[in-house]
Formats: structure tokens, C-alpha cells, sequence
């Protein structure tokens, strides 16, 4: 598990190089955003579970067979992991957001994802179309500039897209 720093560093080391300028200023760069970083992990975290809710919501209006009898999430015992699921993924999200790294989310999460819902026959297209939504609802949380000092956050924006579409891309 890696964030920013000790990422290049294990990338400098492998290759018995010092940092390079560029790594440097990359890491600079991050630091000086860093208030910008907490700000979306912390509106994301704390809003968490209004994000799971709603895209569990409108996933199962999209596709109301998963919630009929048969259901990949019917029974309330199966609902309740799905709901736990997209907790889960979210909250690696939240990690990989704040260290600015994606190895937290692929090592502790999505590795074996795809194949442990093979085997419980849980549909991962499904899964992913879960976390896209919970995607869009994080980027509109991140995106919304009131009470905060306002900048550009375009590049955050992007980077936690990027480990939403990850962990789609990881299951479907
Ligand atoms: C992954 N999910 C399930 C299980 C595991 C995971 C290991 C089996 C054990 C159990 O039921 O608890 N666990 C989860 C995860 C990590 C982990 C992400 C990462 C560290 O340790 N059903 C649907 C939707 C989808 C869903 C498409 C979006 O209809 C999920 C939610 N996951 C789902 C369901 C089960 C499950 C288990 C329904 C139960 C399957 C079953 O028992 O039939």
C-alpha cells in the first residue's frame, strides 16, 4: 500500500535513481492542493451514506430484476450486502482519493473482486453501473464550490473519477 511519496520513492529506488526534478514538483504540486484533497475526501466521507443509498436506489430502478424474487439482491440479507458492498468500495475510494494513490484500492479491494462475484454469481456489470452512480454523486459533492475557498480542482476531479471508473472497470 503506497501513497504519493512512497510510490516515487519505490519507483526511484527500483531503478537506483535519485528523485527526479519532475517527481519533485509533481509532489509539490500535490502538497500545495493538499487543503483541496481534504476538502473532497471529507465531503465525500461525510457523506457517504447518502451516496450508497441513492445510486443502490436508482441502480435498482434501472434494474428492478435484481430486487424481484430471484434477484442477485432480494432478500433483505442480500440487499444488506449489496449495500455493504458499495460501502466498501466507496470507502477504499475515499483512501485512494486522500494518499493519492491507487494501490490501497487495487490490493485491498478490487484484487480477486471480479472473481469472488463470479463465483457468487452477483452480476459485476451490475456492480459497476453502482459505482458509476455513486461517481457522479461524488464528483457533484467535490464540484460544489459554495462554503469553500474556490479554485480549479479539475485535475482532483479527474484523479478520483479515475479510481471510480478503476473499481467499475475492475468488476464488469
Ligand atoms: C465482496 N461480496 C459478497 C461476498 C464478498 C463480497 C466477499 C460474499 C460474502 C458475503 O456475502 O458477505 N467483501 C466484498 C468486498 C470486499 C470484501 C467488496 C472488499 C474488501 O471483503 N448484489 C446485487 C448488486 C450488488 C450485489 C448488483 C451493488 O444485486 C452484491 C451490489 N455481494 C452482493 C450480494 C452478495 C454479495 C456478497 C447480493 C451476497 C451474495 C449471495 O450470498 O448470494
Amino acid at each position: 500500500m503506497f501513497d504519493a511519496f512512497a510510490k516515487v520513492v519505490s519507483q526511484a529506488d527500483a531503478r537506483g535513481e535519485y528523485l527526479a526534478t519532475s517527481q519533485l514538483d509533481a509532489l509539490d504540486a500535490m502538497v500545495a492542493d493538499g487543503n483541496k484533497r481534504m476538502d473532497a475526501v471529507n465531503g465525500i466521507t461525510s457523506n457517504a451514506s447518502a451516496i450508497v443509498a441513492n445510486a443502490a436506489r436508482s441502480l435498482f430502478a434501472d434494474q428492478p430484476q435484481l430486487i424481484q424474487p430471484g434477484g442477485n439482491a432480494y432478500t433483505s440479507r442480500r440487499m444488506a450486502a449489496c449495500l455493504r458492498d458499495m460501502e466498501i468500495i466507496l470507502r477504499y475510494v475515499t483512501y485512494a482519493a486522500f494518499s493519492g494513490d491507487a494501490s490501497v484500492l487495487d490490493d485491498r479491494c478490487l484484487n480477486g473482486l471480479r472473481e469472488t462475484y463470479v463465483a457468487l454469481g452477483t452480476p459485476g456489470a451490475s456492480v459497476a453501473a453502482g459505482v458509476e452512480k455513486m461517481k457522479a454523486a461524488a464528483i457533484a459533492i467535490v464540484s460544489d464550490n459554495s462554503n469553500v475557498t474556490n479554485g480549479d480542482c479539475s485535475n482532483l476531479i479527474a484523479e478520483i473519477g479515475g479510481y471510480f471508473d478503476r473499481a467499475a472497470a475492475a468488476v464488469a
